[in-house]
């Protein structure tokens, strides 16, 4: 069976981790059973979550994963999508991955408030008289992440302005279709679904949030998702599951 390294739940979420999201819902797709497990972080090949292990075969990151379940399993997450509507799909993805993500980063780790009530939480179960030094050690080096990819060095306003264009980017093309390609999942819904419900999580207060919020067929989005992956929780990033 697949053993997917992750967080574990978190901030309402099945992972706080987006990409960690967007695996296990490429496994539900591909109804492949599998298990979660936390505490691998400290062998993840790449130094980063996630990566599975597939019969003694160690898999990191989403995208590769991904490219793995098709190949090994005979999945093809896009099999009824044509060469445009593909790199479509790859661009939108690549767009939350790359871009979205670290504002995500930004408004949980940057912002003092979100800082204190989410990531500092990874911290606990570092003995208390390291943890202020630990837990400033890693903001720090969050804070140097961001320098380098460039997202740490725009004011918030310039961050939200990004984040408002992928966010109506996203929305403006899901428009009222059930999924993100038309009427049924491809492989990019679990990545959309992800990174939505990652800027739309009640827990943390940002503005790019509240610009989701007003993107009505986002929660909407979410519901449908959550109904048919998650048909045990009523709702996710404060969006009811439709029926
Ligand atoms: N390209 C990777 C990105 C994974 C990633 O950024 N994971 C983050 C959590 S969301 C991580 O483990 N960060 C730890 C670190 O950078 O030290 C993928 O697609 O899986």
């Amino acid at each position: 069976m697949i053993t997917l390294y992750s967080f574990g739940a978190g901030f309402g979420l099945p992972d706080p981790s987006p990409f960690v999201m967007k695996v296990e819902l490429l496994l539900k797709m591909a109804q492949l059973p599998y298990r979660t497990e936390t505490g691998g972080f400290g062998k993840a090949p790449k130094g980063k979550l996630p990566y599975i292990e597939d019969d003694g075969i160690v898999i990191p990151d989403s995208t590769f994963i991904r490219w793995h379940v098709e190949k090994k399993y005979g999945v093809d997450f896009d099999k009824d999508l044509d060469a445009r509507q593909k790199s479509t799909a790859w661009a939108f993805e690549k767009m939350a991955e790359d871009q979205l993500y670290w504002v995500i980063i930004d408004d949980r780790w940057i912002d003092d408030a979100n800082f204190r009530k989410g990531p500092a939480k990874f911290f606990e179960r570092i003995p208390a008289p390291i943890r202020p030094i630990v837990t400033a050690m890693v903001r720090r080096k969050l804070r140097t992440t961001l320098h380098g990819q460039g997202t740490g060095r725009h004011s918030q306003d310039e961050i939200l302005a990004l984040a408002t264009r992928s966010v109506g980017a996203i929305a403006d093309f899901l428009d009222d279709k059930p999924f993100f390609m038309g009427s049924e999942p491809t492989g990019v819904d679990a990545t959309m679904f992800a990174f939505v419900c990652g800027v739309l999580c009640p827990h943390f207060e940002s503005r790019t949030r509240a610009v989701a919020e007003r993107r009505d067929n986002l929660r909407r989005y979410v519901g449908r998702m959550t109904a048919r992956f998650y048909p045990d929780l009523s709702e996710l990033a404060g969006c009811k599951a439709a029926a």
